[in-house]
């Protein structure tokens, strides 16, 4: 017996209305922060998590469930099994070794590759059409990887990338400059590259309220040498290793990067975002297939294109050595 009766008259609900969902692989402390943020800002109608331990994914679907009366209606569930991932528009991938305290990212490789050769192929299988945003580390080989394995347009697999570096990049430059977040020119102060140790920050687009950030600390007299700006792109790069050395793992901020890609794909934002793509002949990157984060725009049918960002030779050269880097991993690799 239903417990609501129709009205006089009502048609059946309308065939055009999309129904969204979001596949996020891994329920570690990454996956789950991204799967929460993502419930919070009622991006999508449904959210399969997978995880290769039943017990934990049971555990955080339930948790995750008993939060309905204060959510947004999603229908949440879990498997370690891959077919509830059916028809996802989004399927973003967390799965993986943890960055253990002191360890590059790229150390994590091999045993990232193995995992992928597992999760990838039926994800692809389960959800053709769908867009692959990868997260584990290293994110930007293993954004390769994924592409490799999925056989995917390349507009349709992402990495995250340095999204997130440049927003803790913000951070610290406004910070260091004593201005608002918001006013270091969101389009523009990017870190470019790889996501990690050796990323790049473009120094030269840099402005705060119009004004380019060189001009504006010679004008304000903020001591700048080439030192100091070296000394704030480092910080951004150790900042991930404090936070692991503190708790152990990093989970709000990629959480809140993560679901801010999801957003910009599923909703159609066309916003750019600096992002993990196939950057192979783009600023003279040459010599293979390599994905790094170039500030890229998307929407909803992934990567729409990437923004013609004038660089300096230098930086420019710096994107070329992070590829020749990348190029070098990916080639002792059995895919
Ligand atoms: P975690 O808490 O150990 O979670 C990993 C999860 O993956 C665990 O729940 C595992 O059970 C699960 N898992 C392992 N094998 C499989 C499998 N075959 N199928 C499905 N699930 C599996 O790690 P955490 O969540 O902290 O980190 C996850 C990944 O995100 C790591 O590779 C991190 O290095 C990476 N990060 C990437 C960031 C970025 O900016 N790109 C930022 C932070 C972390």
């Amino acid at each position: 017996r239903a417990f609501f009766k129709p009205i006089l008259n009502s048609a059946p609900p309308s065939p055009t209305k999309r129904h969204t969902k979001i596949s996020v692989i891994g329920a570690g402390n990454v996956g789950m922060a991204i799967a929460q943020t993502i419930l919070t800002q009622d991006l999508v109608d449904e959210l399969a998590l997978v995880d290769a331990k039943p017990e934990k994914l049971r555990g955080e679907m339930l948790d995750l469930q008993h939060a309905a009366a204060f959510l947004p209606r999603t229908k949440i569930h879990a498997s370690v099994d891959y077919s509830i991932t059916a028809g996802s528009d989004l399927c973003i991938v967390t799965a993986g070794a943890r960055q253990i305290p002191g360890e590059s990212r790229l150390n994590l490789i091999q045993r990232n590759l193995a995992l992928f050769k597992l999760i990838i192929p039926p994800l692809a299988r389960y959800s053709p059409d769908c867009i692959l945003l990868i997260v584990s580390n290293p994110v930007d080989v293993l954004t390769y990887v994924a592409w490799k394995l999925s056989g995917f347009p390349p507009n349709r697999v992402i990495g995250s990338g340095t999204n997130l570096d440049s927003s803790r990049f913000r951070f610290l430059l406004a910070d260091h400059l004593d201005v608002n977040a918001q006013d270091v020119q969101a389009s523009l102060a990017y870190m470019v590259g790889e996501h990690g140790d050796s990323s790049v920050a473009l120094w030269s687009s840099i402005s705060v309220g119009g004004v380019p950030v060189l001009s504006f600390l010679e004008r304000q007299k903020i001591a700048y040498e080439k030192e100091t700006l070296e000394n704030i792109r480092k910080e951004v790069v150790e900042s991930a290793y404090e936070v692991i050395n503190l708790k152990g793992y990093t989970s709000w901020a990629i959480g809140y990067s993560a679901a801010n890609l999801a957003r910009s794909l599923l909703r159609d934002q066309r916003k750019i975002h600096p992002v993990s793509v196939l950057a192979t002949g783009l600023y003279g990157i040459d010599g293979g297939d390599v994905f790094l984060s170039l500030p890229a725009q998307l929407g909803r049918s992934g990567v729409m294109g990437v923004a013609n960002v004038e660089l300096t030779d230098w930086e420019a050269q710096q994107l070329r050595n992070a590829a020749a880097t990348i190029l070098e991993v990916q080639s002792q690799l059995e895919i």
